[in-house]
């Protein structure tokens, strides 16, 4: 995965980015932590979200739902499902977790194509930049997912909605890439639910994490979700890492790192500011295009 300070480095100090996967706990334990690889957000985009909740708090967001066209891919090193492959099955389940998760906060989905490659490399997360460029399609607004056999011990990363010209690197760069084994009926114990998809496609609508700045300051810009201290990991009722502060962890929240089995819904304030992020952001699928048509630019 690429870092945002790559990208940033000029105009922002930019944090470590979450390294959270794989933890083992004893020798022969499971992985116990959701592992998402998300970079933090620099501090250029701290301030684009806070200037987008300054505007809900003025006035009231959302007037019409939103539907994002996506493309499914299944990138793997054969067709074996031990390799990467996955079903039809396990992929219409994966796009309706996905369907079900947002359609509360007015999100919908058309899922346009699917398509599978065989590529060691790629299928490893090696040379993401020629593997998007070669598979990405659509414009800014169209949500690619890719379905890797193997992300580095990462669970999924995703790059957050930026001020991105169509057809240039971060344009390339943007979408979400998966571990095969969290789709619905994968091997990935506690996290086969389909839920690391909406928790990275939360990311691509701008969202952060809900320990995204800990107890101190404005945390994750949004203001219905209590403050929070650190990653959850299981599903523990009632945790208050920040006692300081009103309101228990929210750990059913889809951006918390909580179990599948743990995560119910995202808030009003969460959908708020994905509706902003998309108004400001990726709605315009024509900014910075020099012809109106959403097909894919050429590479660069
Ligand atoms: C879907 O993707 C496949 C594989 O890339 C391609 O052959 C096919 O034409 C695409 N279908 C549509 C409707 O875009
Ligand atoms: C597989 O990935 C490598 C590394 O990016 C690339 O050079 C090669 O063209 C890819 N092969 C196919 C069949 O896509
Ligand atoms: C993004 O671009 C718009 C217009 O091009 C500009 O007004 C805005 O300040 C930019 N935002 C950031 C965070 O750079
Ligand atoms: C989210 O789900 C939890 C657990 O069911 C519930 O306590 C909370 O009120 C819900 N929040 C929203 C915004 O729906
Ligand atoms: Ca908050
Ligand atoms: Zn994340």
């Amino acid at each position: 995965m690429r870092f945002s300070s790559l990208i940033h480095a000029v105009t922002a100090a930019v944090a470590a980015p979450a390294v959270l996967a794989g933890t083992t706990g004893r020798a022969g334990q499971p992985s116990l932590k959701f592992g998402c690889g998300a970079p933090d957000p620099t501090t250029e985009q701290l301030s684009m979200a806070a200037s987008l909740a300054a505007q809900e708090a003025r006035r009231p967001q959302r007037t019409t739902n939103i539907n994002v066209d996506v493309y499914f891919h299944v990138i793997a090193s054969s067709t074996s499902l031990e390799d990467g492959y996955l079903t039809d099955k396990m992929l219409s389940d994966q796009f309706t977790v996905l369907e079900e998760t947002f359609a509360p906060s007015g999100f919908t989905f058309t899922l346009k194509n699917t398509t599978f490659t065989l590529n060691t490399t790629w299928a490893s997360d090696g040379d993401e930049f020629a593997m998007k460029k070669a598979l990405r399609q659509g414009s800014y607004k169209t949500l690619n997912i890719y379905f890797l056999k193997d992300l580095n011990g990462y669970f999924g990363y995703c790059y957050f909605p930026d001020n991105v010209t169509y057809g240039s690197e971060d344009f390339w760069y943007d979408g979400c890439s998966i571990l095969y084994t969290t789709v619905p009926g994968g091997s990935e114990t506690n996290y086969n639910l389909g839920y690391t998809v909406t928790h990275e496609v939360g990311h691509w609508f701008g969202l952060y994490h809900t320990f995204q700045g800990g107890c101190e300051g404005d945390g994750d810009y949004v203001f219905d979700t209590p403050a929070q201290d650190s990653p959850t990991s299981g599903c523990p009722v009632g945790r208050d890492s920040c006692p300081e502060l009103e309101g228990l962890d929210p750990i059913t929240n889809f951006m918390d790192y909580s179990y599948d089995t743990c995560y119910d819904n995202f808030t009003t304030g969460q959908a708020a500011r994905a509706y902003s992020f998309w108004k400001e952001y990726r709605a315009d699928a024509t900014k910075g295009k020099t012809d109106d048509s959403d097909a894919t630019p050429a590479p660069l």
